[in-house]
């Protein structure tokens, strides 16, 4: 096995690079957003209450991962992990634009999580059976399908991750990144030497400036990061995975009821796509005569309340979010990212989710 180097950061980092990170700093400070957050309790009462109290959903998300959650110039935060907090927002308050977002690196989401900082974190968080069992969290819903791979360079040649024997690959800390790359390599008899470093656009300038010569994470993150490449065609995203990495969103597991607002604000999301209702279709489908889209919408049935939620809380979600697919085709699709196994079950995908009855 190799021993691993703690790199404390990047030195030649591209100037690109670093005005598009400034630039997200700059935002995410406009925006009000702390690494840190406010601790705030919610004492007794319900998670929802808390919420509906405050006015707004407080939001774990990255620091900026192209697809999944990034902030404009404009200080608005775009993605589909994004979604997922506009969503709960959208079901908690009728209002998805009702969020304060926390940009939070890998090493620090868990303790805002459990600190009460954030009131769901949603950041490509692969659900494992240590961060459920251990750390204690409960993890609601799947929101994308992914895998660990590797990012190198083109002219490198690389195909498979077998290819990459003896080589250094950059890492961030607190990842199920680090332990998915020692066990391929262990498993394979190869060798490797980890650079790990804990803010991610320090990580990939260390790759970009050649001082690794593989940048491993979810092959979806990775498309992100080479999609925002001075020159994407320079680099390549290895097709084959070397784990299986559901990511999804993360809430405590101490208000049962808030773990099933987050659930169905996903599942949502999802029965909409099955459904074929959209946030351009939605307001016709208040009239339509099919039971299923009736208790959908919330002209029959009392189904949100039941969760402490307005009867239409799933009709807000599509209205003002959108479906599965319509998220996909706003935040990954024009980054190239296949939507492959996060299809529909009937497209031959994974999205499989109970009714909404
Ligand atoms: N899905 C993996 C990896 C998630 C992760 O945090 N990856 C890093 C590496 S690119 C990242 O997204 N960082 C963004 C940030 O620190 O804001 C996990 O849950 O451990």
């Amino acid at each position: 096995m190799t021993r691993g180097r703690f790199a404390r950061g990047a030195s030649r980092i591209p100037r690109s690079w670093i005005a598009a990170w400034l630039c997200l700093a700059a935002a995410a400070a406009a925006a009000g957003c702390s690494a840190a957050g406010t601790a705030e309790r919610t004492s007794g009462g319900t998670t929802l209450d808390a919420v509906r109290t405050r006015g707004f959903l407080r939001c774990g998300v990255s620091t900026g991962i192209a697809g999944f959650s990034t902030i404009d110039g404009r200080g608005e935060w775009h993605g589909l992990d994004v979604d997922v907090c506009r969503a709960i927002a959208a079901a908690a308050l009728g209002d998805a634009s009702k969020v304060r977002y926390t940009p939070l690196s890998a090493a620090r989401r868990f303790a805002a999580l459990q600190a009460g900082d954030i009131d769901v974190l949603a950041r490509n968080t692969t659900i494992s059976f240590q961060r459920d069992a251990q750390l204690g969290f409960e993890f609601p819903a799947v929101n994308w399908y992914d895998g660990t791979t590797f990012l190198v360079r083109r002219s490198r040649g690389v195909e498979r991750p077998q290819q990459l024997d003896g080589t250094t690959i950059c890492l961030t800390p607190g990842t199920t990144t680090e332990a998915d790359v020692a066990d391929y390599f262990r498993k394979h008899g190869l060798r490797f030497t980890p650079v790990v470093i804990e803010r991610v656009e320090e990580a990939v300038a260390a790759y970009q400036n050649g001082r690794c010569d593989a940048f491993s994470s979810d092959q979806s993150t990775l498309a992100g990061i080479r999609a925002r490449a001075p020159n994407p065609a320079d680099h390549v995203v290895l097709a084959e995975t070397i784990s299986r990495s559901p990511l999804g969103p993360a809430v405590m597991p101490s208000d049962g009821r808030w773990v099933k607002i987050v659930r169905w604000s996903v599942y949502a999301m999802v029965d909409a796509e099955e459904l074929g209702l959209t946030s351009a279709t939605i307001d016709a489908a208040l009239g339509s005569p099919a039971p299923e889209i009736r208790r959908f919408t919330g002209v029959e049935g009392d189904l949100g309340p039941m969760l402490g939620l307005d009867r239409r809380w799933a009709y807000a979600i599509v209205k003002q979010v959108g479906s599965m697919r319509e998220s996909y085709e706003r935040n990954l699709q024009p980054l190239g990212i296949e939507r492959g196994l996060n299809r529909l079950w009937k497209d031959g995908g994974l999205l499989y989710v109970p009714d909404i009855r």
